[in-house]
């Protein structure tokens, strides 16, 4: 049996509380609270500790999703939930000001993991806000010197996160979860 940890961070409202709730084999642990200040002109909840959710792997292990608040006045609990991890998951909201800006902040803040693990970009909303393109995310990061995968993705669609997860576990390890294991 093998156990695995992938954590999910990025901006608030970028959809780490959905993307975990649509891949969780099990019913998912949230610590959502009523948002108050800024976040609130966002949405309603915000992350206030983690998020929790597993994968089943066939009688072969699971995969543990936690997911941080995005908030950065919770940022002591990124490096917590850091702690084990074996990839990283980067959703961003491409339906906010300055999403390339934002990637950057989460990648420069995570960079001690990215350097010993492997790392996906999701980019969420691009069906209410198409700019900017995959293709610019791809030349900002690799200007950082990240070349990485960066996929559209919508955090309430299953299909869509099972493809970005396993792009990342494909980087990591390419036995980890099979094509077809659905
Ligand atoms: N239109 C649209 N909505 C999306 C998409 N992805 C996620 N959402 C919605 O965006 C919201 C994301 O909220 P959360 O999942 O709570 O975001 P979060 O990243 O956990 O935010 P914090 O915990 O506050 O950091 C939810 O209402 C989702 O239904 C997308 O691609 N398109
Ligand atoms: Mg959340």
């Amino acid at each position: 049996m093998s156990h695995h940890k992938i954590i999910f961070t990025g901006p608030v409202g970028a959809g780490k509380t959905t993307a975990i709730s649509s891949l969780s084999d099990i019913d998912p642990v949230r610590t959502d609270a009523q948002a108050s200040d800024e976040t609130a002109r966002l949405k309603l909840t915000t992350t206030v500790a983690m998020d929790y959710g597993r994968i089943d792997l066939d009688g072969n292990g699971h995969i543990h999703l936690y997911g941080t608040p995005g908030q950065a006045r919770f940022d002591f609990m990124w490096e917590i939930l850091s702690e084990g991890c074996i990839g990283l998951v980067v959703l961003i909201n491409n339906n906010r000001p300055s999403p390339l800006d934002e990637v950057e902040f989460f990648l420069k803040a995570f960079h001690t993991l990215i350097e010993q693990t492997r790392f996906v970009v999701g980019v969420s909303h691009m069906d209410l806000a198409p700019h900017p393109y995959i293709e610019d995310y791809h030349a900002h990061l690799a200007r950082l010197g990240w070349n990485v995968p960066v996929f559209e993705v919508d955090a309430r669609s299953n299909e869509d996160m099972r493809t970005l997860l396993k792009a990342l576990l494909y980087s990591i390890d390419p036995g980890l979860m099979e094509p077809d294991d659905e």
